[in-house]
């Protein structure tokens, strides 16, 4: 068979807060099962993915935290980056567009349609909310539709009834930022002309379901948008953290996020062509018409992939440069919910993939979710569900398959694969069942129905727990060692073929198999062979799957929507830890403003007999006077400070309230000054 060249890339994460069990379940799991499929056939594969790290979400959680864009982005990419590795997902690279890769790439495409005269450049008039002093994402400003009267609809469309508008016909409209009311300002914006390229979009998912196949929700989805006929795009926004639009005339502006971050695919193959020295490799995927490139995403991304990035690439193609590759297919899946609902972090409903991984290993979890994938609807994780496939599947069935063949072999047959004697039917109809499982999961696989193939998998480790009670080797290892030698070598084949059907799903375990058997992986298509000679020296067993307890279980139950996160539990600081900082009471003495700050007062705070200088950002909230006086709690253990040229030697304790404004943490007058707090 010939060898296919295949490019796979998976949703690229927003680096704006940590991935949970629901987007692995979407994009990513069996994205990697795939991948790691095709490996094993041996075809030339190639699996990228990154951060996406642009977008209005995480300049908004940068302001909140009162810190650079570039703090939120370094935190969650490093963060999800080291939660898919812990879950074994096997990227050959893994980026970030912020990197100037891709802000180069994102640049080309757009320069490439402006100087064609694609991009139409437009007046329009958008929310601009001037507490914020930026321009309001549509998402950002909700009020009443004019249409039916729902009080929470968006500025361009009402959820409710569907209707569209202009924003300027919105009733009472809110910032969703700041709770103001926004003001309409004119701005102008590129647009692509999407609609135009709606006959040849309906063509090309037309021809690649014939031949390939598509998934029928997707295709569904495709045709929604289809029918409500496509519209130009705007594909820049006023904003500052982004890719800048590479034109004089557009200060203040940066290329839309999805705009540039379905280029990501294409920039984070660049760096991996890069960083192995090879820079032209990825033209090898991305401009050969042999490539079949698979786009593996969740569905609220389907717009994206189905239409708007192949229109990008058929303009691309338009022009006179090298053509890009077209996504063959888009295998997008449906959601995952949690215990019946929606995955909520303020409700604290659910669990982020990194706190699940603290405590539990990657491949019970990637079992549970790959035997039940979202891939035609919904599904639905259940803590208890995770138990059962983990102690009634991977522990009863194919680690009791796996456990109770090496004790026979340590026991009876000093380690070795024993050798076969005359086959009896039941023997050969294992060997004929093993023999057909590499493409009987390919079957499965090949047309992403990952979740029936690997329930189809286990079903051989059943069949292996059969074979092996209806040969009764605990009887015929009396009656007739041949003929129990010739049980345990087929079982022990099975092990290997198991072990390396499993490879995509469990590959931890997989690998301790494999170590167990004291044997490498094949092919994918010659794993369901005899690959164990007879004779062949097996190593020690393992326990592959330890049983998870029910207090496990019902601890993370208990914690669903209480605000108890594995994160939360990690900030814990041990007593000691506390009592490093020294916390005292300290009365006011005197208060003064600091010329040329509008922030800081300058006191005296007396300590028992001592009086220090403290220097306090709180002059927006107190007048000197009415400082004096007051008993208020210090650190009195900082490191002294300069600030505005003061000297400040301690630190005043004080809370924020709902206006912004701060009130200081005072204890009452009786209390002496000097005292600890602890
Ligand atoms: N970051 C959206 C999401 O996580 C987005 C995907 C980009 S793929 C190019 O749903
Ligand atoms: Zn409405």
């Amino acid at each position: 068979m010939t060898k296919e060249k295949i490019l796979v890339t998976s949703a690229l994460p927003y680096a704006n807060g940590p991935i949970h069990l629901g987007h692995l379940s979407g994009a990513y799991l069996p994205a990697d099962i795939y991948v790691r499929y095709k490996r094993l056939k041996g075809d030339d594969i190639i699996y990228i993915c990154g951060s996406d790290e642009h977008g209005v979400p995480i300049t908004i959680s940068a302001d909140k935290e009162n810190v650079s864009p570039h703090v939120i982005i370094d935190r969650y990419h490093e963060m999800n980056y080291e939660a898919f590795k812990k879950f074994g997902m096997s990227f050959d690279n893994y980026s970030r567009t912020s990197l100037p890769v891709h802000h180069a790439t994102a640049k080309e495409f757009f320069l490439e349609f402006h100087n064609h005269g694609l991009l139409k450049e437009k007046k329009t008039f958008q929310f601009y909310d001037k507490k914020a002093k930026m321009f309001l994402p549509d998402r950002y400003v909700e009020g009443t539709c004019p249409n039916c009267g729902f009080e929470e609809a968006r500025s361009d469309e009402c959820e409710n009834c569907s209707a569209q508008y202009e924003p300027q016909e919105l009733k009472n409209p809110k910032s969703k930022i700041t709770g103001e009311t926004p003001v309409l300002k004119e701005t102008s914006h590129w647009f692509f002309p999407l609609g135009e390229f709606q006959p040849r979009l309906e063509k090309y998912i037309n021809e690649m379901n014939e031949k390939y196949g598509w998934k029928e929700n997707v295709l569904q989805y495709c045709r929604g948008w289809f029918k409500e006929g496509l519209k130009d795009r705007a594909v820049t926004r006023d904003l500052d953290w982004g890719v800048k639009v590479p034109l004089d005339n557009a200060e203040g502006k940066v290329l839309y996020v999805w705009f540039e971050a379905v280029l990501g695919y294409i920039s984070s193959t660049k760096e991996y062509s890069e960083k192995i020295g090879d820079p032209d490799l990825w033209k090898k995927y991305w401009q050969d018409p042999d490539t079949k490139y698979i786009a593996f995403i969740g569905k609220d991304n389907v717009v994206f992939h189905c239409i708007v990035f192949p229109a990008m690439l058929m303009a691309w193609n338009d022009g006179d440069k090298e053509k890009y590759c077209l996504p063959q297919n888009v295998p997008a899946n449906e959601f995952l919910n949690f215990e019946g609902k929606k995955f909520s972090k303020s409700r604290n409903w659910g669990i982020d993939a990194i706190d699940f991984l603290k405590i539990f290993p990657a491949d019970p979890l990637r079992y549970t979710l790959a035997a039940n994938l979202p891939e035609t609807r919904d599904a639905d994780f259940h803590w208890k569900e995770f138990q059962a496939r983990n102690n009634n599947e991977l522990a009863d069935i194919i680690g009791n398959f796996v456990n109770r063949t090496f004790t026979f072999v340590h026991k009876h047959f000093e380690g070795k694969v024993p050798e076969k004697g005359n086959l009896e039917t039941i023997d050969i109809e294992m060997i004929k069942t093993i023999s057909e499982y590499p493409k009987k999961i390919s079957g499965y696989f090949e047309r992403f129905k990952i979740k029936d193939g690997v329930n189809e998998i286990m079903n051989l480790a059943r069949t292996g727990n059969k074979y092996f009670n209806d040969s009764e080797p605990w009887n015929t290892i009396k009656t007739d060692k041949t003929k129990c030698g010739t049980t345990i070598n087929i079982c022990l084949q099975t092990i290997y073929t198991l072990a390396e059907l499993f490879e995509p799903v469990i590959p931890f375990s997989s690998e301790k198999i494999f170590k167990m058997l004291n044997a490498e992986k094949t092919t994918w298509d010659k794993c369901g062979e005899e690959n164990l000679a007879e004779g062949h020296k097996l190593a020690k067993a393992e326990i592959l799957f330890p049983k998870i307890e029910d207090k496990i279980i019902e601890q993370q139950i208990a914690k669903l929507g209480s605000g108890e996160t594995e994160k939360n539990k990690d900030n814990l600081i041990t007593y000691d830890d506390f009592m490093k900082t020294e916390l005292k009471v300290a009365e006011v003495v005197a208060a003064e403003k600091i010329k040329k700050s509008k922030k800081l007062l300058k006191l005296s705070v007396k300590l028992g007999n001592e009086v220090r200088q403290v220097v306090a950002g709180i002059a927006q909230s107190y007048e000197p006077e009415e400082m004096i006086g007051k008993k208020v709690v210090i650190v009195a253990n900082l490191q002294p400070a300069k600030l505005m040229g003061e000297k400040s030697n301690g630190m005043i304790l004080a809370v924020e309230k709902d206006d912004g404004k701060l009130q200081v943490v005072t204890v009452n007058n009786s209390i002496k000054n000097g005292i600890r707090v602890k």
